[in-house]
C-alpha cells in the first residue's frame, strides 16, 4: 500500500471512530475489512467516486426496542433488544439472533457487517443483518425463555419477512428459542412462511443446518490443508467453545481422523490428552442441549482429563486450532502460544475469536490462517437453503444437502485463493475473503445509483 493510501485508510477509519464513538467492536471489524479493500479499489474509480466504503461502513438501519417480560417469581423484568439491518443490495438480511448479557450495539454492528461480507461469499442472494438481546438466558426456566421469546418477537416481528429480514440463531439462541419466536411470529401475523431458519425439521427446518457451521468449518479447514497437499489425518486440534458450532467441528475433526484435545465454556476450558472420543463428545452434547450443565463436570467425569478454570486452550500443544466460541477470545498472546507450538493452521468457527494484533501473528508465522466470514459461512448458506425449500414448498435429502455444503465450502476456499494469493505459495485468506465478498456487494450497489 503507497504511504497516501495509508493516509486515506487512516483518515477514513478517524471518520468511522468519530461517527461510532466507544463502538470497538464494530471498528475493529471496519478496520480488518478497509484496510484490504483500499489496496483492491486503488485504482477503480467507480468504487471511490460512489463512496462504496463509506457506505458499506454504515448500517441501513439499527432498531433497537424495549423487551418487557415476566420471571417465575412475577418479577417484571426489562431488556434491550436490537435488529441492525446492515446491507440488502444482493438479498434480504440475513444473520442470527444472540442472547447474551455481553450483545449491545457495538457487537450486533460488527456481527451484521462481517455477515454481510459472509453471506456475498456463499454466492447465495442473502444481505446482512443481525439482532439480539443483553437478556442472559443462563439459569433461566423453559417458560422464562418462551416469555422472553415471545416478547422479542412481539416487536422483531413488524421488522422482518421472508424476502425483508429472515433471522436465525446465534450464541443463545439455538433450537428451543427459534421454535418459540416462529411460534409468536405465526400467531401474531396469522403468517407460515420462513421468516426464521434454523427452524425444527418437523415446522420446516432444513436438514444439516444444526451440523452446518461446525461441519463447515472443518471443511474449509481441508480445503486450506488439501492446497498444501496435506489433510487432517493423524492431527490433533484446540477447540474452544461448547455449544453449537464447537460440539459439531469437534465431531467432524475427529471422524476426518483427527485428535481433538479441548473444549471450553466462560469458566474455562477442558484438555483431554487421550481425545474425546465419539462416547465422550456424546456425553457433551447431552450435558449441554439436555442437562445445560458446565464443561467442569466433564473433567469429573472423564479420568486423565483435566478443567483450566478462567484460561483458555490457545497453550495446548496443537496442530489445528478452532476458535469457536466469542469475538476476540484469541489474543496475541495465545496466537503466540499457539504458533510457538507448531500449530500449522487456525480455522474460525466463531465471527471475529481473533483479534486484529493475534490476526497479525499469524500472518507474520504465515501458517493457514481461516477468517471466520469464509470458514464458518456453511451455517448461513445451509440457512440460505432452507429459505429455498420453504419458499418451494419443499424438503430437499440429507445427502444432497451435505454434498451443497462441501461445494458451497470448496467454492469458498477458492475465492479465497483467487483474490488472496500472494504470488509466492502463501494465501492470505483474510484478503481473499474481504475483497472477494466486498466486490460483490459493492458491484450491486453501484448498479443501484445514489441510494
Ligand atoms: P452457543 O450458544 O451454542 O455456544 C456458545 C459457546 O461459546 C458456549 O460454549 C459458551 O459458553 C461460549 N461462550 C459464549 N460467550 C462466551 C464468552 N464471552 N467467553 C467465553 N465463552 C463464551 O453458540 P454457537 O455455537 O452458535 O456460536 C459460537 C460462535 O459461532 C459465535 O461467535 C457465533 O457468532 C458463531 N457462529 C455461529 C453460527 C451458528 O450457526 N450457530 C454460524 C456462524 C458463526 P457458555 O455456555 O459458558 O456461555
Ligand atoms: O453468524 C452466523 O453466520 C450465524 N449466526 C448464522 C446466521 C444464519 O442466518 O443462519
Amino acid at each position: 500500500m503507497a504511504v497516501s493510501d495509508h493516509a486515506d485508510l487512516e483518515r477514513f477509519m478517524e471518520g468511522v471512530k468519530k461517527r461510532n464513538p466507544g463502538q470497538s467492536e464494530f471498528i475493529q471489524a471496519v478496520q480488518e475489512v478497509a484496510q484490504d479493500v483500499f489496496d483492491f479499489i486503488e485504482d477503480k474509480e467507480e468504487y471511490h467516486e460512489a463512496q462504496i466504503l463509506r457506505r458499506i461502513a454504515e448500517p441501513d438501519r439499527v432498531v433497537s426496542f424495549r423487551v418487557c417480560w415476566e420471571d417465575d417469581n412475577h418479577n417484571i423484568r426489562v431488556q434491550r433488544g436490537w435488529r441492525v439491518q446492515n446491507n440488502n443490495a444482493i438479498g434480504p438480511y440475513k444473520g442470527g439472533i444472540r442472547f447474551h448479557s455481553s450483545v449491545n450495539e457495538s457487537v450486533l454492528k460488527f456481527l451484521a457487517f462481517e455477515q454481510t461480507f459472509k453471506n456475498s461469499l456463499t454466492g447465495l442472494p442473502m444481505g446482512g443483518g443481525k439482532g439480539g438481546s443483553n437478556f442472559n438466558p443462563k439459569g433461566k426456566s423453559d417458560s422464562e425463555i418462551m416469555r422472553f421469546c415471545q416478547s422479542f418477537m412481539t416487536e422483531l416481528y413488524r421488522h422482518i419477512g421472508p424476502d425483508i429480514d429472515v433471522p436465525a440463531g446465534d450464541i443463545g439462541v439455538g433450537s428451543r428459542e427459534i421454535g418459540f419466536m416462529f411460534g409468536q411470529y405465526k400467531r401474531i401475523t396469522n403468517r407460515w412462511e420462513g421468516v426464521l431458519t434454523g427452524k425444527g425439521i418437523e415446522y420446516g427446518g432444513s436438514k444439516m443446518r444444526p451440523e452446518a457451521t461446525g461441519y463447515g468449518a472443518v471443511y474449509f479447514l481441508c480445503n486450506m490443508l488439501a492446497h498444501k497437499d496435506d489433510s487432517i489425518e493423524g492431527k490433533t486440534a484446540a477447540i474452544s467453545g461448547s455449544g453449537n458450532v464447537a460440539l459439531h467441528a469437534a465431531e467432524k475433526f475427529r471422524e476426518l481422523g483427527g485428535k481433538v484435545l479441548t473444549l471450553s465454556d466462560s469458566d474455562g476450558f477442558i484438555h483431554d490428552p487421550d481425545g474425546i472420543d465419539e462416547d465422550k463428545l456424546a456425553w457433551v452434547k447431552d450435558l449441554k442441549l439436555n442437562r445445560r450443565g458446565r464443561i467442569s463436570e466433564y473433567a469429573d467425569e472423564f479420568s486423565g482429563a483435566e478443567f483450566h478454570e478462567g484460561k483458555r486452550p490457545w497453550h495446548v500443544d496443537v496442530d489445528c486450532a478452532l476458535p469457536c466460541a466469542t469475538q476476540n477470545e484469541l489474543e496475541e498472546e495465545g496466537a503466540k502460544a499457539l504458533v510457538d507450538n507448531g500449530c500449522i493452521a487456525v480455522v474460525e468457527g466463531a465471527n471475529m475469536p481473533t483479534t486484529l494484533e493475534g490476526v497479525k501473528i499469524f500472518h507474520e508465522a504465515r501458517i493457514l490462517y481461516g477468517p471466520g466470514k469464509a470458514a464458518n459461512a456453511g451455517g448461513v448458506a445451509i440457512s440460505g437453503l432452507e429459505m429455498s425449500q420453504n419458499a418451494e414448498r419443499i424438503s430437499w435429502n440429507h445427502d444432497r444437502l451435505h454434498d451443497m455444503l462441501t461445494d458451497l465450502m470448496e467454492g469458498i476456499h477458492e475465492k479465497c485463493v483467487t483474490y488472496g494469493d500472494q504470488g509466492d505459495g502463501y494465501v492470505d485468506y483474510v484478503k481473499g475473503a474481504n475483497i472477494a465478498g466486498f466486490k460483490k456487494v459493492a458491484d450491486a450497489m453501484l448498479a443501484f445509483g445514489v441510494v
